[in-house]
């Protein structure tokens, strides 16, 4: 008989803001018709983007990319207010699909800075929510990527000093990096609450209780997503014989198999969860038993779309049908 496990870790895939992001470009080509554009990724996803191009999305780097006439939509890891401000001049039609938990850190950049303190911002270089906070007060914010950068940094100690944080970090090495800085600073200012929001934490919790079983964690997510990276790296610190990143199952190499016993399978916040099913089924299809889920604990969290395309129903003589609103001018 085999002993062959195959474990999936929960929660895992879609967080709130990515849920609510990708449903704000689907109704915004259902409302609004094609094309509808939208400024970088809508998540870090290449199949979701993939499939909202083949329905109408039109990806772009910049708004200069997008016709006058022509609907936006704001990616989930947030604009700048030199964006914002950039498509009012030019009158275009936006729709904010900028996460709820990013835009708190926005709010929480722009009073540190009006207070006159300095923002240490933990986060990675060129990521598009860093230039997003950064973009809120970029005089008074300095960018700390590494525990090891804190050594270089040069700050008037008389200026106050706070720290805030990219919301898809690892948990436990934005508190060495806190730390450190701590120890050169000792009145540094916390941040009102948490910036690595629930979503990143509950799933690097529980690829971390699921990794130690594991010869092989195979973690399901693209490239270029922060919070996928992240579960690779809690999965090998946390005593995974191995770990990898997969976009889909075709990016499975079956060498990884050869020397596993148990696997663990677990997703990043943008991945759609017909993904991680397709890994199981290769898996399965190679002799793994059907998967066992380890759950952390429940996520019920979920957003309001975005104004535009909220439905209201409107309660005059009975019951009218619901209406859209239109995109805001803004
Ligand atoms: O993969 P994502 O689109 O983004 P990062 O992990 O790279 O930040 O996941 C959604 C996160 C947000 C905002
Ligand atoms: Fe929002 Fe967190 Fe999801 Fe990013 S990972 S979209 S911050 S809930």
């Amino acid at each position: 008989m085999s002993d062959k496990m195959l474990l999936l870790a929960a929660p895992r895939g879609y967080c709130a803001g990515v849920d609510r992001a990708v449903v704000t470009v689907e109704r915004a080509l259902e409302t609004y018709g094609a094309p509808v554009y939208v400024r970088k990724q809508i998540v870090h996803n290449r199949h979701v983007v993939e499939t909202l191009e083949s329905r109408g999305a039109i990806f772009v780097d910049e708004l200069d990319e997008v016709p006058d006439d022509a609907l936006v939509v704001f990616s989930a890891h947030g604009v700048s207010p030199a964006v914002q401000e950039e498509a009012r001049t030019r009158g275009l039609r936006t729709i904010d699909a900028t996460c709820p938990l990013v835009t708190k850190v926005h709010h929480e950049a722009r009073r540190f800075a009006q207070d006159g303190t300095r923002i240490l911002l933990i986060g990675h270089a060129g990521h598009e929510e860093v230039e997003g906070t950064t973009g809120e007060a970029p005089e008074h914010i300095t960018l700390v990527q590494t525990p090891q950068d804190v050594d270089a940094l040069e700050l008037d100690p008389d200026e106050p000093i706070a720290w805030l944080s990219q919301t898809t970090l690892s948990v436990e090495e934005t508190a060495e990096t806190v730390d450190r800085i701590r120890q050169v600073h000792p009145n540094l200012i916390d941040p009102p609450s948490d910036d690595i929001c629930y979503a990143t934490q509950n799933r690097q919790h529980a690829v971390k209780q699921m990794a130690p079983k594991c010869d092989l964690v195979i973690v399901v997510g693209s490239r270029n997503s922060s919070n996928t990276g992240r579960l690779v790296e809690v999965a090998l610190e946390s005593g995974a014989g191995a770990a990898h990143r997969v976009d889909n199952a075709d990016e499975v190499d079956p060498a990884w198999l050869d020397e596993a016993t148990t696997v663990g399978v677990t997703s990043g916040a943008s991945v759609p969860e017909e993904l991680v099913q397709g890994v199981l089924d290769l898996l399965q299809g190679r002799g793994w038993p059907p998967a066992v889920e380890e759950t952390l604990i429940e996520e019920s969290l979920s957003f309001a779309l975005p104004p535009q395309l909220r439905t209201r129903r409107v309660k005059s003589h009975g019951e009218a049908p619901s209406r859209h609103h239109s995109p805001s001018a803004s």
